[in-house]
């Protein structure tokens, strides 16, 4: 290990986006969720985050930076994540540079992370998902961690719940668990990216402004206050979930746009039955339901399924690309660009 040398990783991770959410803990520290939740995760050359870890014996403490500007590494998440990599490192070679790294070795050295995200930070687009899961899958790499895909999701999930999801592609469970100690609350996938090629997603940026309740104070709130949450997470989420999963094995896109426009729903009533009530959509995100539920009970067959998470963005996932360019011109014609909205819309994830 001797000398200066610094060695790197990077690596990219795509954002997801729930049909069935995620929205409340049983435990904080942990982060182990009172439901089990479904995910699309998006391709990767859209909403994604980049990371880069480097090690390097020059290095005098851990330390990282988010879109080029520094941030504290202090956070009990960060430390989470770092610790159970670290714990897992094994020994690295790498001959070309003449460094030998042993498993012994890791508890010294130092790292620096560097992550950008292509997409606005914390304005309800799942940045942190992408963002823990990119993290926790390079500095795998780089530590050579020889866990696979669902283990290294539970290790995400200390980051921040949503990230577990991310580390596959296509339509992903993170199954909540029954263990105290978190080891079964890890993400599975359900379908790999190809399985459903025809759904095209489109995300209407509604604003880009950073959301005033943050999921994770939202969802104490919820846990604390909420009645609608339990008769949620006990009696709704774990049929809806079975259902869900049906509906995507045989790529039944009526059951699962009614599935997720109705989670949706219920996740924002959830946030309205909060004390005190929590708003994430505006009337812009009202009235794009307003168009989609329209349009779809004018048609023989739902031709587009909406979604929102905590904030005003909707996620619009059409049956197929003739459905996505009907939309893209209703929303172009309902809300034209320049008018008196802020709202944005640009296409992605059409996976054909
Ligand atoms: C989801 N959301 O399933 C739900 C739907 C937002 C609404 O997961 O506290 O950022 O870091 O575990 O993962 C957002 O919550 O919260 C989220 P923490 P996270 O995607």
């Amino acid at each position: 290990m001797a000398g200066e040398w610094i060695l790197m990783v990077t690596a990219q991770t795509p954002t997801n986006i729930a049909v069935i959410k995620y929205w409340g803990k049983r435990d904080e520290s942990l982060i182990l969720p009172v439901n089990d939740s479904i995910s699309v995760t998006l391709d990767p050359e859209h909403l994604c985050t980049t990371t880069t870890v480097a090690v390097s014996p020059s290095f005098e403490q851990d330390r990282m930076w988010l879109n080029g500007k520094e941030i504290s590494l202090s956070g009990g998440r960060f430390q989470s994540c770092l610790r159970e990599i670290r714990a897992r490192a094994t020994d690295v070679e790498n001959k070309e540079k003449g460094i030998k790294i042993s498993k012994k070795d890791w508890e010294k050295l130092h790292v620096h992370i560097s992550s950008f995200n292509n997409f606005p930070t914390a304005a309800g687009l799942a940045s942190s998902a992408a963002g823990f899961a990119c993290l926790v899958f390079s500095l795998a790499k780089l530590m050579n961690v020889k866990e696979d895909h669902s283990q290294l999701s539970a290790i995400a999930r200390q980051g921040s719940g949503s990230a577990c999801r991310s580390l596959y592609g296509g339509f992903v469970k993170w199954i909540m668990g029954k263990e105290e100690n978190g080891s079964d609350s890890l993400a599975v996938q359900l379908a790999d990216e190809k399985h459903w090629g025809e759904l095209v997603i489109i995300i209407a940026v509604v604003s880009s402004r950073q959301k005033e309740t943050s999921s994770t104070s939202g969802m104490r709130e919820s846990v604390e206050t909420s009645l609608l949450l339990q008769h949620r997470a006990k009696e709704v989420v774990p049929k809806r979930t079975v259902k869900m999963e049906e509906a995507i094995q045989n790529r039944d896109f009526a059951s699962f746009a009614g599935l997720t426009c109705a989670d949706s729903n219920q996740f924002h009533a959830v946030c309205l039955d909060t004390c005190p009530p929590i708003f994430y959509m505006n009337d812009t995100s009202h009235r794009i339901i307003s168009c989609v539920e329209k349009w779809n009970r004018s048609e023989e067959a739902p031709q587009v399924a909406y979604t929102f998470d905590a904030g005003p963005n909707a996620v619009l996932i059409a049956r197929n690309r003739k459905a996505a360019s009907l939309l893209l011109q209703r929303l172009l014609y309902y809300f034209p660009p320049n008018a008196d909205t802020d709202m944005n819309s640009y296409v992605l994830g059409d996976k054909s």
